[in-house]
């Protein structure tokens, strides 16, 4: 790669982690712990999502930001849960960068919010380079992409906290294979936590929310970005 393109990489990754690092320092000010998911398009954020705002719906504040490049769909099927939901479009972006959520949360109250999820655009490769200040990053996976798929993107499963296997209800219909999942994520990050869940029957789910309940009350996971992440 030419000296000049790496160094205009280098310098829009450096900015990007200097305004990662004040949204973390905010987060951290207000008490809202900030969760987010990164995945392919379609393995199911957004069910995920729906699903565990509709469960923590009384019990906790949440609230989410919703990247897509067009349309507010995804924020609009997440408002349904009354949570406060607001939608980021990228035009020809491909992940969501620290200063499209910095902008997105102007005018919020984030002292209001207990956990702030995330949901970056769904792509395997360039929301893991950009730290948007999270405490926690998870990276979805559904049984219908196949077993191999941290191979042949290990850089989102190496800036990843947690991986979530979605659709769960579907792996005998598809002849998922644990085993290989699992295999293939130990390859690129051995140990990696895993948990399977199930927007459409609730399957792991309260797994899922006990994850994210240990992220409050001090049990937050170590503030810093991930292995793999970019880092300044
Ligand atoms: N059977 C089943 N289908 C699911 C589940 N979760 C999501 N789906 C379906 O998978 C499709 C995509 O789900 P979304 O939640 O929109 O996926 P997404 O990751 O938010 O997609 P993008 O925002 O476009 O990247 C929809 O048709 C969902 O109904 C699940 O647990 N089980
Ligand atoms: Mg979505």
């Amino acid at each position: 790669m030419p000296a000049r393109i790496v160094e205009v990489r280098e310098g829009v990754l450096k900015k990007n982690d200097l305004l990662a690092r004040g949204l973390r320092e905010r987060f951290g000010a207000a008490g809202v712990a900030v969760v987010d998911l990164v995945s392919s398009p379609g393995s199911g954020k957004t069910a995920l999502l729906e699903r565990t705002l509709s469960e923590l719906s009384g019990r906790l504040r949440a609230g989410a930001l919703v990247g897509d490049l067009a349309t507010d769909n995804d924020a609009r099927r997440l408002a349904v849960s009354g949570a406060p939901v607001r939608q980021i479009t990228t035009g020809t972006v491909c992940h969501l960068d620290a200063e499209m959520v910095a902008r997105a949360l102007e005018g919020w109250d984030l002292a209001s919010l207990d956990l702030l999820f995330v949901e970056n655009v769904g792509n395997l490769v360039c929301p893991s380079s950009y730290d948007l200040g999270e405490s926690l990053r998870a990276v979805l996976f559904s049984v219908t992409e196949g077993e191999d798929k941290p191979l042949k993107y290990p850089t989102i499963y190496n800036s990843a906290d947690l991986a979530v296997l979605t659709k769960v209800d579907l792996a005998e219909a598809v002849g998922f294979d644990r085993a290989a999942a699992r295999e293939a994520v130990d390859r690129v990050r051995p140990g990696l936590e895993i948990l399977e869940t199930s927007a459409r029957t609730g399957e792991g789910i309260d797994a899922w929310l006990d994850r994210l309940m240990g992220l409050l009350a001090g049990g937050r996971d170590e503030e810093r970005p991930a292995a793999g992440r970019a880092s300044a």
